[in-house]
């Protein structure tokens, strides 16, 4: 790849992992005449659906394609085992475990960056152990994203059972302050995977109410099968609406082209090797 910005000059490879990123290739002055880092930089991105639906699968990686600069190339993928949705603790479980099925399986191919894609963000942190790329998880994506834009927002999410999960998150990562409210819609996750106008009247009056009653100036959408209704609600309502899918798709391009990585030295360090039993045994294997 050249850098086009220098009228063709090599690229620099950056870690090792991959190239032609302009931002870091270009000397600071040939980097003042780059206006579009999106047109040279190449990256794969590994969007992982913890639930098991193939639709939800395809329609999220049909809303990061949508957002996703032009050299940044999203591969869908689910679980080969667990539940079709995540609505509850025990889902939550298994679709943590699945997504680390996936990291494993994919420790041979060279992913730049990765997305976790449910809500829970389950098995995030066992994703960065088992990868040097930055992975992001839809709600910690969002989070950070809302609380650019508006000083408070407020979540609207599926099944009122699942609240509680992103009550937790949001404690887990700090944003008690600016999140000012979780509000369930009673819509089973599934009903997302081809939904008409009813479930997106019905999202839209939740999120009013939201706004309303929280005093907030933004709405997380709190599941991943409604990133493809985030354009609408956004019209709809004419507040900022932040789906984490595409949220989490631009950061992982931002992290990528600010040449981070998930760091190997601490809390984030490899899984060590050990002996695994069962059905899960292939997984505790470091792939060569
Ligand atoms: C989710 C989600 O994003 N995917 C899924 O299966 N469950 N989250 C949620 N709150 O319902």
């Amino acid at each position: 790849m050249q850098c086009l910005c220098q009228g063709g000059a090599p690229a620099q490879r950056l870690h090792g992992r991959y190239e032609d990123v302009h931002a870091f290739a270009c000397m600071p002055t040939l980097y003042a005449k780059c206006t579009d880092l999106d047109t040279v930089g190449t990256m794969k991105l590994l969007l992982v659906n913890p639930n098991t639906s193939q639709a939800m699968t395809d329609g999220m990686t049909d809303a990061a394609r949508a957002v996703a600069a032009p050299g940044t190339t999203v591969v869908g993928r689910q679980p080969s085992f667990g539940p079709v949705s995540i609505e509850s603790h025990f889902d939550d479980v298994f679709g943590a475990a699945g997504v680390a099925e996936q990291l494993r399986l994919a420790q041979t191919e060279a992913f730049d960056a990765v997305v976790i894609a449910c809500f829970g963000d389950p098995g995030l942190d066992a994703a960065r152990e088992l990868t040097t790329a930055p992975v992001l998880g839809i709600a910690e994506a969002a989070f950070h994203a809302a609380s650019f834009v508006a000083t408070g927002f407020s979540v609207v999410t599926t099944m009122t059972r699942t609240c509680v999960i992103a009550e937790r998150l949001v404690q887990r990562y700090g944003f008690e302050r600016s999140c000012r409210g979780i509000h369930g819609t009673d819509i089973p996750v599934l009903a997302l995977e081809h939904c008409g106008e009813d479930t997106v009247a019905q999202i839209e009056a939740a999120a009013r109410q939201a706004l309303r009653q929280d005093r907030s100036g933004a709405i997380v959408l709190g599941c991943g099968g409604m990133a493809t209704l985030c354009r609408s609600l956004q019209q709809r309502l004419g507040v900022p609406v932040i789906d984490g899918v595409s949220a989490a798709v631009k950061m992982a391009e931002a992290l990528v082209a600010l040449g981070l990585t998930t760091e190997k030295q601490g809390d984030y360090a490899s899984p060590l090797p050990k002996r695994w039993v069962g059905w899960a045994a292939p997984l505790g294997e470091q792939p060569r």
